[in-house]
């Protein structure tokens, strides 16, 4: 995709299409994604606890690609009509195939998302990750896993796209912190490529 810079200032590359979707398109795949998709709060494991996810969460994909994450294992819904569609326009817009998303609901400010890399063994040793946002704008937080003074923040607004490539998985780790402000729901979808 051309007219972005990279805005990570080393060990990884990160691109934003802030109006990739238009207001309109976008207030539409909100919509469709609140009503059709099937929104459950999930337990993940952390530190052989289990608790619940700050967040709604639902997985979609092609037939047979399992994923672990965070200590439970997902089987994908197959795509909804909505979900190809968007799939197909970031497809030929990045030249990236992708085969699996992560779709995540932030209810209100106070959903969240903690510290992490999409680092899971099925995604190859250097995933492409497309972002895709609609409804809230949130902060989206970067910071490098060994230089601590490095750390950036991307504003993720209605209708944008955010790219991440290259070795960013490896240095660096991302988060979408809670905040105080009074925010109207966002949808998120991580589209990703599990390796067989
Ligand atoms: O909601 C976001 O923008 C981040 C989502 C994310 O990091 C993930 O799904 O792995
Ligand atoms: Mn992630």
């Amino acid at each position: 995709m051309t007219g972005s810079v990279n805005l990570l200032p080393k060990d990884g590359e990160v691109f934003l299409f802030p109006g990739f979707f238009t207001i309109k398109e976008s207030d539409w795949y909100l919509d469709q994604l609140l009503k059709e998709i099937n929104w459950k709060q999930e337990p993940i494991v952390i530190f052989g606890k289990q608790v619940m996810q700050p967040r709604l969460t639902a997985w979609y994909g092609d037939e047979g690609k399992l994923y672990s994450y965070s200590g439970i294992t997902m089987k994908p819904a197959y795509w909804t009509k909505v979900l190809q569609e968007i799939k197909r326009r970031i497809e030929s817009a990045t030249g990236h195939r992708f085969n699996s998303a992560l779709l995540n609901l932030y209810r209100d400010g106070q959903d969240s998302m903690g510290w992490h890399r999409d680092n899971e063994k099925e995604l190859g040793i250097d995933p492409v990750i497309c972002s895709v946002s609609f409804g809230a704008s949130r902060k989206f937080q970067l910071k490098h896993g060994s230089e601590k003074s490095l750390r950036l923040n991307i504003e993720l607004t209605h209708g944008s796209l955010l790219l991440m490539q290259g070795s960013t998985q490896h240095h660096w780790l991302h988060a979408i912190p809670k905040t105080a402000k009074p925010l109207q729901v966002r949808i998120n979808i991580t589209f990703r490529y599990i390796v067989d």
